[in-house]
């Protein structure tokens, strides 16, 4: 008795979002048109960029190489001292650069802009994209997306010069990890000839009792990383202007009242 034929491969990952197509090239030219206008880049190269990364490929074998054309293609250059990193606070800290003004994260750049909360892969067998389902990071650590954001991310690190901020979150048990994107890309793409400083802020849930977790020995191994760069380091706890963006929906909180 021979076993029922094989399954096609279906990953535990949500799949590619409905019309990925239209989402990327609209999302290109809100951005050269309107967030950031007077940046010349060809949306539609770029979309054909993209697709070309990923299509008929497996997505768990997705390397550099296969993004490095739209990576150079959509990069552009920040200005010094308004680059937001995160790890972990991802809400708040889109929450407080958006009403702040001025400091900008990977998702205000084009390349973090156009991939912002959606999934893609394609399928080795199909010139289509896969819209069943996509590995998730866990079934694969090289897969279509996450190479992206790693790139991205790399990227994004590279071109900051001048003061690099940093908002890490309190509440778990460690603000600090080196498997993040934050900890295992980005503070080691920081080049020590641009920034000269990098301020972490770990903020805490306002709900909760907060803590010196700039105390953390988590914290503790990043001021080593940083400072075995050469980059001077700094750390505060709750930042108060970020503390601010969180009493808006806490205003009762104790931290938030202005008297007693
Ligand atoms: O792994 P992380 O955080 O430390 O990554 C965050 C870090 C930020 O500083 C960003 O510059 O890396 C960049 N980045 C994104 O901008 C981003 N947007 C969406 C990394 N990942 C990003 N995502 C998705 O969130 C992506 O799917 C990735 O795997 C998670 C990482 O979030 P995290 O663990 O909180």
């Amino acid at each position: 008795r021979r076993d029922p034929p094989a399954e096609l491969p279906q990953w535990k990952g949500g799949g590619t979002t409905h019309n990925l197509k239209e989402i990327i090239l609209g999302r290109c030219f809100t951005y050269i048109r309107m967030v950031n206008p007077g940046l010349r880049k060809d949306c539609l190269k770029i979309w054909e960029t993209f697709e070309n990364a990923f299509i008929s490929k497996n997505p768990c074998n997705i390397t550099e190489q296969d993004y490095q054309p739209l990576m150079e293609l959509a990069a552009h250059p920040i200005l010094c001292n308004k680059t937001l990193l995160w790890s972990k606070t991802n809400e708040l800290a889109h929450q407080y650069t958006k009403v702040q003004g001025s400091l900008l994260t990977l998702e205000d750049t084009l390349l973090g802009y156009m991939a912002d909360k959606v999934t893609w892969c394609g399928s080795p067998s199909s010139t289509e994209m896969n819209y069943q389902s996509c590995p998730r990071w866990n079934e694969c650590t090289n897969n279509s997306n996450t190479i992206y954001w790693k790139m991205a991310s790399k990227i994004f690190a590279e071109a900051a010069c001048g003061v690099v901020y940093v908002m890490l979150n309190g509440s778990i048990s460690q603000p600090f990890r080196n498997s993040s994107i934050f900890g295992s890309v980005e503070i080691h793409h920081l080049n020590p000839e641009k920034v000269p400083l990098v301020k972490i802020w770990v903020m805490h849930n306002i709900e909760e009792q907060s803590s010196d977790s700039c105390s953390d020995s988590s914290i503790k191994d990043l001021k080593s990383i940083i400072e075995g760069r050469n980059i001077a380091f700094s750390c505060e706890n709750d930042h108060r202007d970020v503390q601010f963006i969180q009493c808006v929906r806490n205003p009762e909180q104790k931290a938030c009242r202005i008297c007693g």
